[in-house]
């Protein structure tokens, strides 16, 4: 097999294809070297003495791990002094990060969740970093929070790096999603899959159950004709996954489908269920779009939404397209 590399990958997105400037180019491959390092950091365990708790706590108030924090880190170091970005954002840090005055800036602002999937960081499971990039308003000066407060649509690539069994790169720039697979002992990214693509339908749902008594009729009405099977509504039966790390539950839909949902609830603080637009939903959503499946909050097609706040909560029903049109179609009727 011949094996491509991301750069000869990117290279060629350039060159032969047009689809990416030089320097968004050169930014993917800063994200991605970060990630060659918090993969390694992951894969340390015990023996790097990163497992375990911060003793902090984030902007959301969510108390941070040790690997959250290094993670922010790392990708804050890496990206600072390339040259490509006006400033960042980070689900870790109150507020955007500006790049310091010794180092030239660029035309792009990135956006990440630096260790998705808090939870399963110390029992050893699949975890990951999401990403997003937006392009700085012409004429921007010193960035703002304003700024990054654009929609999903307008992001120009997103991506994630997946740390389980295998470190993935799982990567769209707006021309199909593509992914690539770490190769520990040449420390290089080769690409691994072409043009992933979900299929249209599906019997595979994920959701955390456990929340059934705060959700909202749509999705229980939803969630009860699926768990119904072949002689219920929907007319087939569904399998069940919930992994507790959004990468991997993704990675799954993007390889077999499914439908992947984290509702709107009833608890507090803003009733708009757990996961973040700007860091977990839009380049999620990008992604998903991107290899021909849906996304949407319930009500709206989820890229279009409006962004209000850098830390703002979203609903999420994303995955294979007739699934997420279902739920969004319950939504919509109520
Ligand atoms: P995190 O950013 O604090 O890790 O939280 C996001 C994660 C997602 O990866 C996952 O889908 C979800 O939280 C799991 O939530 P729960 O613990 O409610 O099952
Ligand atoms: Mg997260």
């Amino acid at each position: 097999m011949k094996r491509i590399s991301l750069t000869q990958y990117l290279v060629e997105e350039q060159r032969l294809n047009n689809n990416i400037p030089a320097e968004l180019r050169l930014l993917i491959e800063v994200v991605a070297r970060a990630c060659k390092t918090i993969s390694h950091a992951v894969g340390k365990g015990a023996l790097g003495e990163v497992l375990g708790s911060a003793e902090t706590e984030n902007i959301q108030g969510e108390v941070q791990k040790k690997l959250d924090v290094l993670s922010n880190e790392i990708l804050l170091e890496a990206n600072e002094w390339g040259g490509h970005l006006a400033a960042m954002a980070s689900e870790e840090m109150e507020t955007i990060h500006l790049i310091p005055n010794r180092y030239p800036k660029g035309e792009y602002m990135l956006l990440f969740d630096p260790l998705d999937g808090s939870s399963n960081i110390d029992v050893n499971v699949s975890i990951g970093t999401i990403f997003s990039v937006l392009k700085a308003p012409e004429g921007m000066e010193t960035p703002t929070e304003q700024d990054f407060l654009q929609a999903g649509s307008k992001q120009v690539a997103a991506g994630y790096a997946l740390y389980g069994p295998q470190t993935l790169l799982v990567l769209t720039t707006g021309h199909g999603v593509n992914c690539f697979t770490l190769d520990r002992e040449m420390g290089s990214w080769v690409l691994t899959q072409r043009d992933m693509k979900i299929p249209v339908d599906t019997q595979e749902f994920a959701i955390n159950a456990s929340n059934t008594r705060h959700w909202y009729p749509p999705v229980t009405r939803y969630v009860d004709e699926m768990l119904a099977g072949s002689t219920g509504p929907l007319g087939k039966n569904f399998n069940m996954r919930w992994i507790a790390s959004m990468v991997a539950d993704v990675h799954r839909i993007l390889n077999r489908g499914g439908i992947f949902m984290y509702p709107a609830d009833a608890r507090e603080p803003d009733k708009a269920g757990k996961l973040r637009l700007m860091y977990e939903a839009n380049p999620m959503s990008m992604l998903v779009e991107q290899a021909g499946g849906a996304a949407t909050n319930g009500k709206q097609r989820m890229l279009d939404v409006q962004p209000e706040k850098l830390h703002q909560r979203v609903p999420v029903f994303l995955g294979s397209k007739n699934e997420v049109e279902r739920v969004t179609a319950y939504h919509q009727e109520t």
